[in-house]
């Protein structure tokens, strides 16, 4: 069979016997171990050589990792730059916040191209290559330009916006004239996919047959909708291991019989962690006999910290916090904790299960796997509620959970009372509902329909 090869913008680090962090490391992982196979990308560091050579190769098992470092042009060009100053605000629907320049869309150009050099001379000839997500929509057509004929298929994480919002970035028509040189493009939802797809159908002159597949700029291509998963029965096995429930015992211990409500989300704008903390106070101010009853907890460990709009957001959310517990404070009770920390995935399981309310409100998200972790590590004899954004790819699945419009401040409050209220026997059927979803969208299921279609 052929070898897969895995390209992503960093390689997640791994350790033989250890589990890995994250769905993407998770998901992928598992494919790379079953069959072998190779994992390319950046190593994560930024070296002071102008051209960094690539670094040794490394087996882990069965999978090797080939690594490249950056350059700090391009780090600053590429990756804090175009991918994550322009494309990842605009494919989040936060033009406001995107910048753009030309000389950085050049250099995540030319970091793809740097990225397909290096891999085209250690593939074989029947290798198929999965690339992932936005720093990568350019690899196949780097690929191609360096002579590689392999099949090529791209899994976009995030959402892809409706074709007017795409194209508040100049660079629109390149960008998708690059994705058009991979074999198969993925989707986390069926509007992601439309709205690439009226894009092809309206502004680049291409043709669709209907059936996901496209014909454009002369190639014809296939795309589909794959909506990431988790492991389910995995998250529940590990809520419940006694040495992964240390914080949560002692959280137990700490709340008293209050009610929690979490949040867990790396530190990021798109996550709509403002609009959720003005929320949670809307909350406060129209149920007084809550008071000293409940406690929301938001997790959320910075993340692309060298960047202007992720300072901001965290200075702005450190002020609202302070605030808010300022003004509803007690001498017993802190109604709102803000931990800027990570925790370990193992620990995060019996945490969510400590919750009665996991709430989700990103602004957009491709599809928010938090969401499913939560409901996967839920106890079914007595769940907790989800409220979840209707602007999360994971909507579209879990529609037994509380959904909420994450730009409304009164609707999140409403829907955080109607969750705390709620009797046992809805919780179970509305959880149940869920639980039947994620089993059959399973992160294996996400990974196994990939390959199979960008193989077949
Ligand atoms: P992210 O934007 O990172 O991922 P999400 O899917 O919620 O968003 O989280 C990914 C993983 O990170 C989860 O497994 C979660 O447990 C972990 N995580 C998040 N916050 C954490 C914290 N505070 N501490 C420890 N772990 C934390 C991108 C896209 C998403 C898409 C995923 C997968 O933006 O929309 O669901 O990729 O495709």
């Amino acid at each position: 069979m052929s070898r897969l090869v895995v390209v992503s913008n960093r390689v997640a680090p791994i350790t033989e016997g250890e589990p890995a962090a994250g769905g993407l490391a998770v998901g992928v992982l598992d494919a790379l171990r079953a069959e072998g196979g190779l994992w390319f990308g950046w190593s994560g560091e930024v070296s002071n050589d102008a051209e960094p050579m690539p670094n040794p190769g490394r087996d882990v098992g069965r999978i090797t990792i080939r690594t490249i470092d950056l350059s700090r042009k391009d780090y600053d060009e590429f990756y804090r730059g175009f991918a994550n100053g322009t494309l990842w605000p605009v494919l989040h629907y936060q033009m406001g916040l995107a910048r753009f320049d030309w000389t950085e869309f050049a250099g995540y150009r030319r970091v793809n191209h740097l990225f397909a050099c290096s891999l085209a001379p250690i593939l074989r000839q029947d290798d198929l290559v999965w690339a992932h997500d936005y720093h990568l929509l350019g690899l196949a057509a780097a690929l191609r330009e360096a002579g590689s004929a392999q099949r090529m298929g791209l899994f976009l994480h995030t959402p892809f916006p409706e074709p007017g919002v795409l194209m508040t970035i100049p660079a629109h028509a390149e960008l998708v004239r690059d994705m058009a040189a991979y074999d198969l493009i993925g989707f986390q939802t069926e509007p992601d996919r439309t709205a690439f797809a009226d894009y092809i159908r309206r502004h680049a002159g291409g043709e669709d047959a209907g059936d996901g597949r496209l014909r454009a700029f002369g190639r014809a291509f296939r795309t589909g909708v794959y909506p990431i998963g988790v492991h389910v029965a995995e998250a529940r096995a590990e809520a419940e291991l006694p040495a992964n429930r240390r914080q949560a015992l002692r959280l137990r211990a700490n709340l008293h019989g209050r009610g929690l409500i979490l949040s867990v989300d790396r530190l990021d704008y798109a996550k709509g962690l403002r609009q959720r903390f003005l929320a949670f106070e809307r909350f406060l101010i129209a149920t007084p006999e809550m008071h000293g009853q409940v406690i929301f907890m938001q997790i959320a460990p910075p993340s692309r910290s060298d960047i202007q709009t992720y300072r901001e957001i965290r200075e702005e959310l450190e002020g609202e916090a302070g605030r808010i517990n300022g003004r509803f404070a007690d001498v017993d009770w802190v109604p709102l904790r803000y931990l800027n920390r990570s925790f370990p995935r193992a620990a995060l399981m019996p945490l969510y299960a400590e919750a009665r309310v996991g709430l989700v409100t990103p602004l957009r998200d491709g599809m928010n796997l938090v969401a499913k972790e939560y409901v996967a590590a839920q106890d079914p004899e007595d769940p907790g509620v989800l409220v979840l954004s209707q602007f999360a790819g994971a909507a579209r699945e879990l529609e037994a959970a509380l959904i909420v419009n994450p730009y409304d401040e009164a609707g999140i409050a409403s829907a955080l009372g109607q969750a705390l209220a709620m009797s046992i026997e809805e919780r179970r059927g509305r959880h149940a509902a869920m639980l039947d979803v994620l089993r059959a969208n399973s992160l294996d299921a996400w990974r196994d329909r990939f390959v199979a279609d960008l193989r077949g």
